[in-house]
């Protein structure tokens, strides 16, 4: 049975990436995406074909028309409830830039700031964390209320590729960092009330490549579905200069993680863009 597609294709509304995605050819599914058992933190494990630079068949765009010489190759990731794409955006000498200046200019948040209450006990973020975006907007999670710091020229630089790629206007980044894979994520989903809703969040990832899990709400306790193996999680390897365009309403059925790799060992950067209302206070 087909679980959940994975397919090159263009992103919905965006007018450039039909022309840099040059060919729309459809993939199998990839069965490691399906299995979390396998090729834990293995770079395989989603394939680099759509990295640094490099297209599918076609002709080359013009040249008048791109900012940018990287040409995504998209991957349609759905399933029941889920709907996301996925594309190397950046050339790898522009990740690789972006990467250092992040590592050199971001100033992430310490004390209250980086810990979250669950179930009433406050715990530090096994990760650091920062937040950058538009004046006068916050974002409450987990018991903790962030204001974002004002955007810097590199953030501005990845949110306009963001644009360029997507379509979409971003307000606000939530950015994470983890040392090596013994900094995580646990699994949650983005569905808090200051997110504009049906939009969707753009997450880029700088550095390590890590595997990044998809848990659908119904599987979550060991419940009857997963039983019956209808909903499997679905494991994306994220890399360097990739985005996941998370499309609504996938974060409304599937929690996420970036469980624990210990055999990485290297820095990783992950920005999830999103748009966020200005809420009156009550
Ligand atoms: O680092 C990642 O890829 C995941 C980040 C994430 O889940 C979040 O910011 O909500």
């Amino acid at each position: 049975m087909d679980k959940f597609a994975i397919k090159k294709r263009k992103v919905p509304g965006d007018w450039k990436s039909e022309r840099r995605a040059g060919g729309g050819r459809e993939s199998k599914p990839d069965p490691d995406l399906s299995d979390p058992a396998r090729g834990e933190g293995n770079p395989e494990s989603f394939g680099n074909d759509a990295g640094g630079g490099a297209g599918g068949p076609g002709p080359p765009p013009p040249l008048t028309l791109l900012s940018t010489d990287v040409r995504p190759v998209w991957r349609h990731v759905a399933a029941e409830g889920l709907d996301c794409d996925y594309a190397v955006i950046f050339t790898r000498s522009e990740a690789d830039d972006i990467f250092l200046r992040l590592e050199e200019e971001l100033e992430y948040f310490s004390g209250d700031l980086s810990r979250v209450q669950v179930y009433g006990k406050w715990y530090q973020i096994p990760r650091k964390q920062v937040a950058h975006g538009d004046p006068r907007l916050t974002y409450k999670y987990s018991g903790v209320t962030l204001s974002p710091k004002p955007w810097l020229p590199v953030l501005e630089r990845i949110r306009e590729r963001v644009r360029e790629t997507t379509g979409h206007v971003f307000n606000f980044v939530l950015i994470n960092r983890y040392q090596d894979g013994k900094d995580h994520i646990g699994e949650h989903r983005d569905d808090e009330r200051e997110l504009e809703q049906g939009s969707p969040i753009a997450s880029v990832s700088f550095g390590a490549s890590r595997d990044f899990v998809f848990r659908h709400g119904s599987a979550r306790g060991g419940g009857s579905r997963r039983r019956q193996g209808r909903l499997e999680p679905i494991k994306l390897l994220l890399e360097h200069g990739g985005l996941l365009l998370m499309n609504h309403p996938t974060n409304v059925h599937w929690y996420h993680s970036l469980p624990v790799r210990k055999r990485v060992l290297a820095p990783r950067v992950n920005l999830t863009f999103r748009k966020v209302l200005r809420l009156s206070k009550n």
